[in-house]
């Protein structure tokens, strides 16, 4: 047995963890979970977990069982990435990436799953035209988050978002971008070409492609 479990809800964050898991060439356990016809995870898939929040990605290592996508990051890249590759030691390049690892969470999907939760409770007799209208409010601070990566990625080209390797700020934003944009959240009235163009330089990466591989990962 591996000494790391992944627990992977499919179509999840997850991918962060296994893509990361990949990179620093760690072992690990999946135990793989398919979200329910509603989108969320089964009872019994929360309790797998054994958090008191039950959600994923959660991993075990030894004795240690740790939720959140960007601590799992900080974590395994403190204790298993001697060279510090993925959160550099620099502190001019460790305070950028600890900006985007942050930021994912924080920024990204804070703003994109403003616009997500709007419409799963909109009423369904309500009229159309007051979810647009919140998704037109909400989609500003989206199309301006956007606007932040494409410009950082306008000065680097040909590179990752932070120089011309990949770190622990791509495996975290990664999924927040493609979320947003597989899902239009607030992202259709620009166009972000140089996002995209880092999207597939992620995608390329053989550790993505593993990752990929060996838990199934697709976006809807
Ligand atoms: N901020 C947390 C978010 C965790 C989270 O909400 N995960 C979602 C999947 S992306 C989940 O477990 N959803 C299942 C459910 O709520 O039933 C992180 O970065 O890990």
């Amino acid at each position: 047995m591996a000494p790391i479990t992944l627990y992977f809800l499919q179509s999840s964050r997850s991918i962060r963890t296994a893509w990361l898991l990949e990179e620093l060439s760690l072992d690990y356990d999946l135990k793989f979970f398919d979200r329910q016809t509603n989108y969320l995870a089964s009872k019994e898939a929360r309790a797998a977990v054994g958090t008191p929040m039950g959600k994923f990605p959660t991993i075990k290592d030894g004795d240690e069982v740790i939720m959140e996508s960007g601590a799992i990051t900080q974590y395994l890249c403190e204790k298993y990435d001697k060279s510090a590759r993925l959160i550099p030691s620099d502190p001019a390049s460790r305070i950028k990436v600890l900006e985007w690892m942050h930021a994912a969470e924080a920024t990204f999907m804070l703003h994109s799953l403003a616009i997500v939760y709007a419409r799963w409770n909109y009423l369904k007799e309500a009229p159309p035209e007051g979810l647009a209208q919140m998704e037109t409010g909400m989609s500003r601070n989206v199309e301006n988050d956007f606007r932040w990566i494409e410009g950082e990625l306008e000065k680097n080209p040909g590179g990752f978002l932070v120089g011309k390797e990949i770190t622990a700020a791509d495996i975290m934003m990664d999924f927040s971008v493609r979320f947003t944009l597989e899902m239009e959240l607030g992202t259709k009235k620009g166009q972000w070409p140089k996002t995209e163009e880092w999207l597939k330089r992620c995608e390329e990466c053989e550790t993505y492609k593993k990752a990929v591989e060996k838990t199934g990962h697709r976006y809807s």
